[in-house]
């Protein structure tokens, strides 16, 4: 059986800044870019009191939290922390995957070092990581990834939750269905429709059923609510791309409507690369019909999507180019053609030729 460790830095933006600003400790703090526009990237706990969330408008923001700092994000910090984290992480095994700048996955089956407990080891790392950075993280600890990932979350800030393996049927079933990793708003609302709402509910659904409604993502969701994931844990997987979807309440059926809808997904798009330290020079969007048939089309661009904006322009570009065969269930938006930003900064000039 395997150890699976998830480590999980505690409001990582916020606890950057107020680390620095010691002046800034016990008030709410969120990290946002500035602007009308601006979306809360992260909030420290005082913040997330009254209310206020990752990805959430600033507007909103202050509305709920009138005595709210807003701190304007300084990346090359966070990824400075987090080169530190990682460097902690490799002394107990190469087997990580970094999910982003404040996550990864660590098999921990065969230490380099150490005890042979996943839970001691786990310990350990949460130890190391706050000498090095004076930050705190948060770790899960499983047989497999996806449990492991969910026991990270369950005690949160500061904790350490393990999931053994005769714990984990009953973790499981008592599991609301959105706290499901992987099944978002528009699958949770379809499942309550069918009358879903926790993990013993989604487990007495057949696999023919779950797939029937669901794909293979149904085949997914069959499997993590039995506890079984054989994802391995894949060092330093590089991300193939990004992306950002939607399914509509009720189909849109003009190129006007869903040129509306854009903004929020290119946003939630343009925070997961940067949050990953990634640009893009692929910019891709996906339409849904009604009746299921899904077009996508894609646009390799001459410089990489940098500058915040150049997405939604691309986005949209793409959109306006597209003759709408029926109205609309899906839209996504996704960037491929990663590339670090560390390599991109170099130069704004293409890395690679404009064919490739
Ligand atoms: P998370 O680990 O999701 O959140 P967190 O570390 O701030 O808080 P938690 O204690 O719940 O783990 O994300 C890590 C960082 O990534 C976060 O500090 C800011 C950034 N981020 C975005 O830029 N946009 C987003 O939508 C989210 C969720 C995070
Ligand atoms: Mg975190």
């Amino acid at each position: 059986m395997r150890k699976i460790v998830h480590l999980d830095m505690d409001c990582f933006y916020a606890a950057v800044e107020v680390r620095d600003d010691p002046a800034l400790r016990g008030l709410p703090v969120a990290v946002a870019w500035s602007g009308p526009r601006g979306v809360v990237l992260t909030a420290n706990y005082e913040a997330r009191a009254f209310g206020v969330r990752s990805a959430m408008a600033v507007s909103l923001g202050l509305r709920r939290c009138p005595g709210l700092i807003l701190v304007t994000p300084r990346m090359e910090v966070y990824r400075e922390v987090s080169g530190v984290i990682r460097e902690v992480f490799c002394h107990y095994t190469d087997l990580v995957e970094p999910l982003s700048l404040d996550e990864a996955y660590l098999d921990v089956t065969v230490p380099k070092q150490g005890p042979p407990s996943g839970t001691r080891i786990a310990e350990r790392i949460r130890r190391e990581i706050n000498q090095a950075t004076g930050l705190t993280a948060s770790a899960g600890v499983s047989y497999n990834k996806f449990l492991a990932k969910l026991a990270s979350g369950m005690d949160k800030p500061n904790g350490l939750t393990v999931i053994l393996p005769d714990e984990a049927q009953g973790v499981l079933e008592a599991l609301p269905i959105e706290a499901f990793h992987g099944i978002g708003p528009a699958t949770a609302r379809r499942l309550h429709k069918m009358g879903v709402y926790k993990g013993s509910e989604l487990k007495s659904q057949t696999l023919e059923h779950l797939k029937e409604a669901f794909g293979k993502a149904g085949e997914h969701f069959y499997s993590i609510v039995r506890g079984i994931d054989d994802r391995p844990v894949v060092a330093g997987r590089p991300y193939k791309s990004v992306s950002a979807e939607t399914t509509f309440e009720v189909d849109l059926n003009s190129l006007e409507a869903l040129v509306g809808e854009l903004a929020p997904l290119t946003q939630q798009v343009e925070a997961r690369l940067e949050k990953a330290g990634l640009t893009a020079r692929v910019v891709v969007i996906k339409v849904k019909y009604q009746d299921f048939r899904t077009v996508t089309r894609r646009r390799t661009l001459p410089y990489t999507v940098h500058a915040s904006g150049a997405l939604r322009q691309e986005a949209e570009g793409l959109l306006r180019a597209l003759t709408l065969e029926s109205s609309v269930r899906l839209l996504g938006v996704g960037a491929e053609g990663l590339i670090a930003v560390a390599n991109a900064e170099v130069g704004q000039m293409p890395l690679f030729s404009a064919s490739g």
